[in-house]
């Protein structure tokens, strides 16, 4: 009898630690895929191109775009910060340098030919983006 009590607390225990651990991965998952939700935004097709706009104010919103793969882009930094800062926008990847006029609106082609994750920052190289072709 004693044995028996002894293995219902255990599943007992068991049950609550399942629950613990489902309740743990749940909010794992809701802040992970949360995190992507709000960081990421993806481009819009605007006729035959895909455009998506950067603010540029104190760093860049969002901080990460995603592009597809094969389509032509244009990447809109739209600078509101008069910090000379980010008055440079620099790809090193795909070979861009760029001035950012301030308080203005700036159209960068994106070349979408290859996948993958393009960081990208200020001319200090201070802020940081995301560009993710797929
Ligand atoms: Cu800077």
């Amino acid at each position: 009898m004693s044995s028996m009590s002894g293995g219902r607390k255990m599943s007992v225990l068991q049950i609550v630690v399942l629950v613990l651990a489902i309740v743990l991965i749940a909010f794992i998952s809701w802040w992970f895929f949360g995190k992507h939700d709000t960081g990421a935004v993806n481009a819009t097709m605007v006729g035959d191109h895909q455009q998506v706009e950067i603010k540029v104010d104190g760093g860049y919103s969002p901080e990460t775009v995603v592009l597809k793969q094969g389509v032509p882009a244009q990447l809109i930094f739209n600078r509101l910060d008069k910090s000379n800062c980010l008055d440079e926008v620099v790809f090193p990847d795909q070979g861009i340098d760029e001035k950012l006029p301030a308080e203005a609106v700036k159209k960068i082609p994106f070349n979408t030919d290859q996948a993958g994750e393009y960081s990208y920052a200020c001319g200090m190289n201070m802020f940081h983006g995301k560009v993710i072709v797929k």
